[in-house]
């Protein structure tokens, strides 16, 4: 829940702009996509102009989503000094998620919508709206927009529906609560048709070479027995073979988690770009909080989705990985 004084809040800060930049952390899911597209809408309903700003691509699945062309799409993100815009960031409550290489924050109004925890104090935000208990931007976008009286058309209401449906993996995950639902049946009542948005955001379109790459993938899975890991990797080499991008192996950090001696995962993932990310999995019996693993390395998530990236080769840091691990774990009794 957030203080019940932050809707107000955000009403005066929005009547105080008619310009908005609306950012969202790099590497978009349904829910940052979903989200900005949403509140766009809904600005653009308040006669305030804005423009959506994210960085490097977008996965061509998220397609379907209306407005989706109108995201600019960039790796630069400069901001004239005298710009009277108010940055929101939706989704990511620190400017480093988004991807854009750093300006100067505090000379800019930020305010942040999000349901992270926050990974920084540094960023001086004018606003912090953050709902951990929410399941998604998309559901604070929606309570915002029910407590403000903002119009919710059958579009934005599409837009935050695939947000909901995105980040509780089509009601599986824990965070599918009442509220959630009660978001996700108002919204349906606005004539969404959520078929459509499950048929896009969850189709099984692999291709032989992901399947492939899964394969090669899992079958190099192993039990790190020390720390009760399951882990496995994907090398840069091996997704350039199978022609595979990262977020084809999305998913497999929750099946690797599944393995029932293991009480977490860990999938790492070499980029191109000379850096590994980790995703971290595990699943609410096995009682492990593993985004307190993330952060050893600097990164961050919820107690069972979190993940950090570092710089270099698997194979020149996975035994420093896991050792880090195995030491600052042991007083957790993982
Ligand atoms: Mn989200």
């Amino acid at each position: 829940m957030i203080d019940a004084s932050l809707p107000e809040k955000l009403k005066e800060k929005i009547s105080s702009f008619s310009d908005y930049k609306i950012f969202t952390h790099k590497n978009p899911d349904g829910d940052a996509l979903g989200s900005v597209l949403a509140l766009k809408r809904i600005l653009e309903f308040e006669n305030k102009s804005s423009e959506i700003f994210v960085f490097n691509s977008i996965g061509a699945h998220f397609y379907f989503l209306p407005g989706i062309e109108e995201i600019r799409i960039q790796k630069e993100f400069k901001d004239g000094a005298n710009s009277p815009a108010l940055f929101v960031l939706v989704d990511c409550a620190s400017w480093g998620r988004t991807g854009f290489p750093f300006f100067d924050f505090a000379k800019k109004e930020v305010i942040a919508i999000d349901h992270h925890p926050k990974r920084t104090d540094k960023e001086p935000l004018a606003l912090e709206i953050i709902d951990l208990s929410a399941s998604s931007a998309a559901e604070i976008i929606f309570a915002l927009a029910r407590e403000l009286n903002w119009k919710i058309d059958p579009e934005i209401s599409f837009c935050l529906l695939a947000g909901i449906l995105s980040d509780t993996g089509a009601f599986k995950h824990s965070n599918t609560t009442p509220k959630a639902l009660k978001a996700v049946s108002a919204l349906m009542k606005n004539g969404v048709n959520i078929k459509k948005i499950a048929d896009n955001l969850f189709r099984k379109n692999e291709f032989p070479g992901q399947l492939k790459l899964l394969g090669e993938v899992l079958a190099r899975a192993s039990l790190e027995p020390r720390i009760r890991m399951a882990f496995s990797f994907a090398a840069d080499k091996d997704m350039k073979r199978h022609g595979a991008e990262e977020e084809d192996l999305s998913g497999l950090a929750n099946l690797l988690s599944g393995i029932p001696e293991s009480r977490f995962s860990m999938l790492l993932i070499e980029t191109g770009a000379g850096k590994i990310k980790a995703s971290l999995r595990s699943e609410t019996h096995k009682g492990v909080d593993v985004s307190k693993i993330a952060r050893l390395f600097g990164g961050g998530g919820h107690k069972l989705a979190a993940g950090f990236e570092i710089e270099g080769k698997i194979e020149e840091r996975f035994e420093m990985i896991k050792e880090k691990i195995a030491k600052e774990s042991a007083s957790w009794r993982i």
